[in-house]
């Protein structure tokens, strides 16, 4: 077989944002697109004589870039490359396999939760050998690379047969393709106590996992139906589709309406999740009663003991910053300690290499641990399952006594989406100009206690991150943050995070919007949302 090195330009934008480079379907279609980025990847990490993963969530474009990268990994001389079988594999399922065969990392083709399909969203993205995903220097350094590219090598050959399992070559590189789910779920089997949850549905436990038909469809199906005994039809939208069924596949309230309004239906089951389009997060809902993500983290944090794999108890708990403080307080009445990151699970990496976190999550749907470098959307719901088989309460029932023990962090997201990308700008440069005086002035009767730009040091590594997000706070401990999105490929989208504390014993059962009312007009106030935007109301909320 022929190696070809062919000439090619830089094309500009192809910077990685929160997770990996994202952008339109179309544009990752066009040409030397793909190829320019993975190349680039390859000229960053070295290819020759290394074994990578390869796969992805099964979205529109999903199997055609996976034979590109197949072709290019032999040309630039790697040795290996597992590949889930028909290129699929839950991107934590991927952060498992480069761990578990001790990989030089792995290649995840994935947009997570955007939609998919031929005018959709596409991305890639790399993660390092720990199974994390690349580190700022190292998505920098690739960036960096696509500016200056002059060409790209490839394998001349046909496309390989990824649907079968087992052990093929491409120009002498060899390439196993694995069942994307075994693996996966022996892990789980070790973490948590499937006899336990077994007993839980066999004594008529019900629960509805709502898959988006997005990745996890085939592991939630063997996992909760075929491992653990839940009833044949739990699982739903389980198989997995080019387009996600044109549903967006972001499990949050606006998006899994479906869900939500059985939840909160007549006939509503015990627990409720559902994931997104490559499997890393997840949205939990009891009977009657929506979990907030960050109210999950703690929960999981307080109760992750009753888990097997978590007996031994946690080493720390850490957040991202936007993320409300309640796991913090799970993690100093535990005597652990929490750490506070930017935005991006590529930040916890460092704190679970170094054994300071066991559990990390994100407000943003996402909750993991060092089982694996990734945030896991099936690893959570088997958590909660664990410790409701344990506790034998109702989902509503454990909320009710975390906040009782711990006090109720209200908590709520507003995203503003495809503002034009110079009225965000304006706004936001407005905002940390104004920064400065913001101190002591009061502002709809709560007096402002601090207001920066968050920036962050990494305490492994020494690695300083800036501007990550403005944060005004105020005196009786409410918040409020305000950030774009990295991993929009349209526009800008202005994510407003919103916190206050409620101490208890009153006041614990307020609905969030109402309690934080005043937080969300301080916000627009100070901020001139509408001045700047024109926009005076979400369109999503969480
Ligand atoms: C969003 C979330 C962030 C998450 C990231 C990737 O980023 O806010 O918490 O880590 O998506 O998640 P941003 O920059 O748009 O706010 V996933 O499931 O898309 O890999
Ligand atoms: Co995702």
């Amino acid at each position: 077989m022929t190696i070809r090195i062919i000439p090619t330009t830089p094309i500009a934008g192809q910077k990685p944002g929160t997770s990996g480079l994202r952008k339109k379907t179309p544009v990752f279609m066009g040409h030397h697109y793909l190829e320019n980025f993975v190349q680039s990847i390859f000229d960053v990490v070295g290819a020759a004589g290394k074994t990578f993963v390869l796969g992805g969530d099964g979205r529109y474009f999903n199997d055609r870039a996976a034979q590109v990268i197949l072709r290019m990994a032999a040309a630039n001389g790697a040795a290996r490359v597992i590949v889930g079988q028909g290129a699929i594999l839950s991107t934590p399922a991927a952060s498992h396999l480069i761990r578990l065969n001790k990989t030089d990392g792995g290649i995840i083709m994935s947009a997570s939760h955007n939609p998919g399909g031929p005018e959709e969203d596409f991305g890639v993205k790399f993660n390092m050998p720990n199974g994390g995903p690349a580190p700022e220097g190292v998505t920098e350094a690739m960036y960096r690379r696509t500016t200056e590219i002059t060409e790209y090598r490839i394998v001349e050959a046909q496309d390989l047969d990824l649907s079968r399992v087992g052990r093929t070559a491409l120009a002498g590189m060899v390439v196993d393709v694995v069942d994307p789910v075994a693996d996966y779920a022996a892990l789980m089997e070790t973490l948590f106590d499937f006899g336990a949850i077994r007993a839980m549905f066999a004594s008529g436990f019900r629960m509805r996992m709502d898959s988006m038909c997005a990745v996890t469809g085939p592991y939630a199906v063997e996992i909760l139906e075929r491992r653990l005994g839940a009833a044949p039809g739990t699982c739903v939208n389980a198989v997995p589709l080019p387009d996600f069924g044109g549903m967006h596949p972001d499990p949050n309230p606006t998006w899994a309406k479906a869900l939500m309004d059985e939840m909160f239906g007549d006939a509503a089951p015990d627990f409720g999740a559902a994931s997104d389009g490559d499997g890393d997060r997840n949205m939990v809902v009891g009977r009657g009663i929506y979990v907030s993500p960050s109210d999950s983290l703690a929960v999981l944090a307080a109760n992750a003991h009753l888990a097997p794999g978590y007996a031994q108890g946690l080493k720390g708990v850490a957040r991202s910053m936007p993320t409300s403080a309640a796991a913090d307080r799970v993690a100093a009445a535990l005597g652990i300690g929490h750490y506070e990151t930017p935005t991006g699970w590529k930040f916890f990496g460092n704190l679970l290499d170094a054994g300071r976190a066991t559990i990390c999550g994100e407000e943003s749907f996402g909750t993991g641990s060092d089982h694996v470098r990734e945030k896991d959307g099936l690893w959570a719901v088997l958590l909660w399952l664990n410790i409701l088989s344990v506790r034998k309460q109702t989902v509503a029932e454990i909320l009710a006594e975390h906040w009782a023990r711990f006090g109720r962090n209200y908590y709520s997201r507003h995203d503003f989406e495809a503002i034009a990308t110079e009225k965000a700008d304006a706004m936001m440069g407005a905002l940390r100009g104004a920064l400065a005086g913001l101190k002591g002035q009061v502002v709809e009767g709560m007096v402002i206690a601090a207001a920066d730009d968050f920036a962050y040091t990494d305490p492994v590594d020494g690695s300083v991150s800036t501007k990550q997000g403005v944060r005004v706070m105020f005196e009786d401990g409410s918040r409020f943050v305000l950030r774009l999105s990295g991993t929009g490929t349209e526009g800008a989208t202005l994510r407003m995070y919103l916190e206050r504390f409620a101490p208890g014993p009153d006041g614990l059962d307020l609905d969030p919007q109402a309690a934080l009312a005043p937080v969300i007009a301080a916000a627009h106030g100070l901020a001139r949302i509408a001045e700047f935007t024109g926009r005076t109301a979400p369109d999503v909320v969480t």
